[in-house]
């Protein structure tokens, strides 16, 4: 396919993509406002890259024609949270919203991929208007803890630099790494109230010394 093609056929997705991260990045900006803690730390998109489409499209058997019916990532957003009962906050806000329809949930943080693979992710249905009308695109929003971004990137980097020859000891390794960072979180949810305090309390510094 051209690439002309292509870029008619991504550019809803970037819409979508533009779009959902401005309104994520306004809830979060809301709860600041308010002055009250915010379940989302960090908001990102991206646009699957047409490479990556093409390979996914291979691996599930799926048609040049079928692509936007059974690729349901192509429009991509990451939810990044500082603490695992954020994800559940963040969860209920999108289950909640006029402006998307959630077609499935995957949990991976109950139950884990076999890499190790920790996330929350939900498909939803998003619609954009477009110069030929309203068109509705499934969006893959992934909502994470820091502490699971962290793991997800570099195993990520790791399999895109072995594809799939992952050396069992670096694979065994992802995965007492994968342990560690469940411990990291579930330590961290215990002192979760007290590192709340300390942000609210110095939010509050923030905004009088602002208001001076
Ligand atoms: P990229 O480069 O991030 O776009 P399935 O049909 O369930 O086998 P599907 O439809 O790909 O697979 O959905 P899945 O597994 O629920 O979610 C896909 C995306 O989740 C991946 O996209 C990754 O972003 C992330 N993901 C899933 N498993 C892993 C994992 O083991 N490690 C890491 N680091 N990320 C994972 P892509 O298209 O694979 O890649």
């Amino acid at each position: 396919m051209e690439t002309q093609l292509w870029r008619k056929i991504l550019a809803p997705y970037r819409l979508a993509v533009d779009e959902l991260v401005v309104k994520f990045t306004h809830i979060k900006q809301q709860y600041q406002d308010s002055r009250m803690y915010s379940p989302i730390e960090m908001v990102s998109g991206r646009v699957k890259r047409v490479s990556s489409i093409l390979e996914k499209a291979k691996r599930k058997g799926v048609n040049l024609e079928e692509l936007e019916e059974k690729i349901e990532d192509i429009a991509g957003i990451r939810i990044i949270c500082q603490f695992v009962e954020d994800i559940d906050t963040v969860v209920d806000i999108i289950r909640n919203r006029a402006d998307m329809e959630v077609k499935l949930e995957k949990d991976y943080i109950t139950q884990s991929k076999p890499s190790g693979y920790r996330s929350y992710h939900m498909i939803v249905y998003y619609t954009v208007q477009t110069v030929k009308g309203p068109k509705k695109l499934a969006v893959e929003i992934q909502i994470r803890t820091l502490a699971m971004n962290f793991w997800s990137t570099i195993e990520h980097s790791l399999q895109y630099k072995y594809k799939e020859h992952m050396p069992d000891e670096l694979r065994e390794r992802l995965l007492r790494a994968a342990d560690a960072v469940d411990m990291l979180d579930n330590e961290m949810a215990s002192v979760r109230d007290e590192i709340m305090d300390a942000q609210n309390s110095n939010r509050q510094k923030a905004t009088i010394i602002s208001d001076i």
